[in-house]
């Protein structure tokens, strides 16, 4: 039955303690994904354990060292659905300790839930997780005004509508439209406005929590965009030809479409697309299909290489700018260093050539002009230049191919966006 109704991922983010694992947790327990049994079972355990009230939050929390301190350190996967929509929920660490997992979460997510005490407001990894949503792209937020319960007195309106602006101001600032966004007044721990909308706030007129879920949108295929079919390997297949196979990230492909790959710069023409072993006449975002080339050598072309239409092909680019934020590092980031770019299914060292500005991760602003270095936690403009040549998009025009990962020594190092082009 869930199988059949639309997926979303869904991240759960915000400051620690700010009540995201308990909120899950009760909505699961509220939508039936969790057996009340398990919880009473947490109940018992986590008040002899000295951890009273975090029996939802155990939902989430199921590493020892997590329970034991009462905070989230690892994403936890959890699926549940609606009548309307089946999610994959990952539940972020707030922790400023943990913000590489929060990021890991954050970039699968079609939306997230910002969980904000309204007790305590907006605080340093609220700012830092809308400042990273954000640059990852997620495009849908609701916010959960969270702890109402707890306000003095229980249930204030007033303290609602001020910690609300508070809000807003940060979201407007990174750029959210807050006039789509809705603002919950509710509490994980007690069950108000999650499931059921809240005997305790008779002046809340807007939706539940699980209401505003549904509300959600299924993110649209991006099928008006320009083909891209990024290689991820290449076949010769006897009696049929060159076959690569990949996964359209946008547009549309055809039978009898022309098609080049850059950066290879070799053009073609499709001549079959194969999905599930099954021939088919088109291709859209989100499939994965092989397809098989006329006028195309296997040795022409490589992973790496993105497949488009010769009137739109994909960019390369000599250099580009781009935005970054540094996740971990052993020292010190200074221009000339040169990890691994992964970027679609191309990885290639580039070189940092200049580091234009260091940015406040909390507010996107610019904290430094050309500083010498960057370190974990900062977020910065900087220049790359490839060590051959690339495909990389605007992230404006194709956001699907303008974000990557950079790695070194096993590590991410950093994500980011690419801003600009100096085409090849
Ligand atoms: N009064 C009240 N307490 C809450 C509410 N939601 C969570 N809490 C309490 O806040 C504490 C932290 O809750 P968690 O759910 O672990 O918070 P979190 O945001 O997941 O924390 P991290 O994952 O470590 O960032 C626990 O003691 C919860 O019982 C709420 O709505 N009202
Ligand atoms: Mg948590």
């Amino acid at each position: 039955m869930a199988e059949k109704l639309p997926h979303l991922n869904l991240a759960f983010i915000g400051h620690v303690d700010h009540g995201k694992s308990t909120t899950v947790g009760r909505l699961m327990y509220e939508t039936g994904a969790v057996d009340p049994h398990v919880i009473e079972g947490y109940r018992k355990e986590a008040a002899a354990q000295g951890k009273a009230t975090f029996e939802y939050a155990w939902v989430m929390d199921s590493l020892k060292e997590e329970r034991e301190r009462g905070v989230t350190i690892d994403i936890a996967h959890r699926r549940f659905n609606t009548d309307k929509y089946y999610f994959t929920v990952v539940d972020c660490p707030g922790h400023r300790d943990f913000v590489k997992n929060m990021i890991t979460g954050a970039s699968q997510a079609d939306a997230a839930v910002l969980v904000v005490s309204t007790i305590d407001g907006v605080q340093a990894q609220t700012r830092e997780h809308v400042f990273l949503s954000r640059t990852l792209g997620v495009n849908q937020l609701i916010i959960g005004m969270n702890k109402i319960d707890a306000t003095t007195p229980p249930y204030d309106e007033k303290k609602y509508l001020e910690v609300k602006e508070e809000i807003s101001k940060l979201l407007k600032m990174v750029g959210y439209k807050v006039e789509d966004i809705p603002f919950i007044p509710m509490s994980g721990l007690m069950g108000d406005n999650l499931a059921k909308p809240s005997e305790n706030m008779k002046w809340w007129k807007g939706p539940t929590l699980l209401q505003a879920l549904n509300n959600l949108k299924v993110p649209e295929k991006p099928t008006k965009l320009p083909l891209r079919v990024p290689v991820q390997d290449v076949y010769t297949i006897s009696g049929v030809g060159t076959v690569p196979v990949g996964r359209v990230e946008t547009g549309i492909m055809r039978k009898d479409d022309k098609i080049i790959f850059e950066p290879a710069d070799v053009a073609g023409e499709v001549k079959s697309i194969e999905m599930h072993h099954e021939e088919v006449n088109e291709a859209q975002p989100g499939d994965n299909i092989g397809w098989n080339v006329r006028g195309v050598g296997k040795k022409d072309i490589r992973r790496g290489d993105v497949c488009g239409h010769p009137d739109k092909p994909p960019m390369v680019a000599k250099e580009f700018k781009a935005q970054i934020v540094v996740l971990q590092h052993p020292s010190a980031i200074s221009a000339g260093y040169t990890p691994v770019f992964h970027c679609h299914t191309a990885q290639i060292a580039c070189t940092i050539t200049a580091i234009l500005a260091k940015l406040d991760p909390r507010t996107g602003g610019v904290k430094e002009q050309n500083p010498a270095f960057i370190k974990p936690g900062d977020a910065a403009i900087i220049m790359v230049t490839p060590s051959k040549p690339m495909v990389i998009e605007k992230v404006k025009e194709i956001p699907q191919l303008g974000r990557f990962a950079i790695r070194d020594m096993g590590q991410t190092i950093a994500a980011g966006l690419c801003m600009d082009v100096t085409p090849r």
